[in-house]
């Protein structure tokens, strides 16, 4: 289907129970992508167990980095990695199970046309399956606040279910980057979105993880609201 060279990211923090079943599942319906766990030396040894699973097919990586630092700088040092061994494609993806592997070709597919693609609960109404109630409206109206604020332009801004071309990757300076937490998804599309690329939506349907807990705090929340108005300012002084 592609000739691309393809990489799927998984950030994990003690997600044993769910990267042993990810793997196989990545490697079912996309069985020429490589992958890459970005673990920060989780408690329950889920790099070693991504290990000896990974054994049993080719092109599974493990990146060990020696603490928790959050998802933005475990996908930081993952991007660096992708970008210098040459892939094409570099996916963005949960070890929850929120996002369903079978998706991953459409995404490919959609990446013939498209700089960056976004895995979208919220273009065909609200796809989001088992979240409590109270998780559903801070991540809705927190997409509104990031349309509303930062001026984004797609409709599931703070998904991380995503496909970027290497070079759109290249075109925004990862040192530039500051989130640690989930508002790293809404600050690389602010960075992409203004360097006029094309950000292409396709529907998917997001189930609650079943295995492992939410890492999502109120200083993640705390850090998100911040960057929307960093955002906003720095689209003000560009302005002037
Ligand atoms: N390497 C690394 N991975 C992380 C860190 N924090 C979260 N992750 C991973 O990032 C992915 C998303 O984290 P989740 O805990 O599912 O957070 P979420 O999807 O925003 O929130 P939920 O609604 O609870 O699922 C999972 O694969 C986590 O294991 C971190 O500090 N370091
Ligand atoms: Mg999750």
């Amino acid at each position: 289907m592609s000739e691309h060279k393809i990489v799927v990211i998984v950030p994990t923090y003690n997600e044993k129970e769910n990267i042993v079943l990810l793997i196989p599942e990545i490697k079912k319906h996309l069985p020429q992508a490589d992958i890459l766990v970005v673990d920060d030396n989780s408690p329950d040894k889920t790099s070693m167990a991504a290990k000896e699973v990974g054994e049993k097919y080719s092109g599974v990586y493990v990146l060990d980095r020696e603490a928790k630092e959050g998802l933005g700088k475990a996908y930081v040092s993952g991007f660096r990695w992708a970008l210098q061994k040459g892939y094409d494609l570099i996916f963005e993806m949960d070890a929850d199970f929120s996002h369903d592997p079978a998706y991953l070709p459409d995404f490919v597919a959609a990446a013939q046309e498209h700089d960056l693609v976004i895995g979208s609960r919220y273009i065909t109404g609200v796809n989001v399956v088992n979240w409590p109630l109270s998780r559903l409206l801070l991540s809705y109206f927190g997409n509104v606040a990031a349309r509303c604020i930062a001026g984004l332009q797609i409709r599931d801004c703070t998904g991380g279910f995503k496909c970027f071309h290497a070079h759109t990757l290249r075109a925004i300076d990862l040192s530039k980057v500051t989130s640690s937490g989930y508002s790293f998804q809404v600050e690389v599309n602010y960075y992409v979105q203004e360097q006029g690329l094309s950000i292409h939506e396709i529907p998917i349907i997001f189930k609650d993880r079943v295995h492992g807990v939410s890492k999502m705090s109120t200083a993640i929340i705390r850090e998100a609201v911040a960057l929307l108005w960093k955002l906003r300012l720095k689209k003000i002084l560009s302005f002037s």
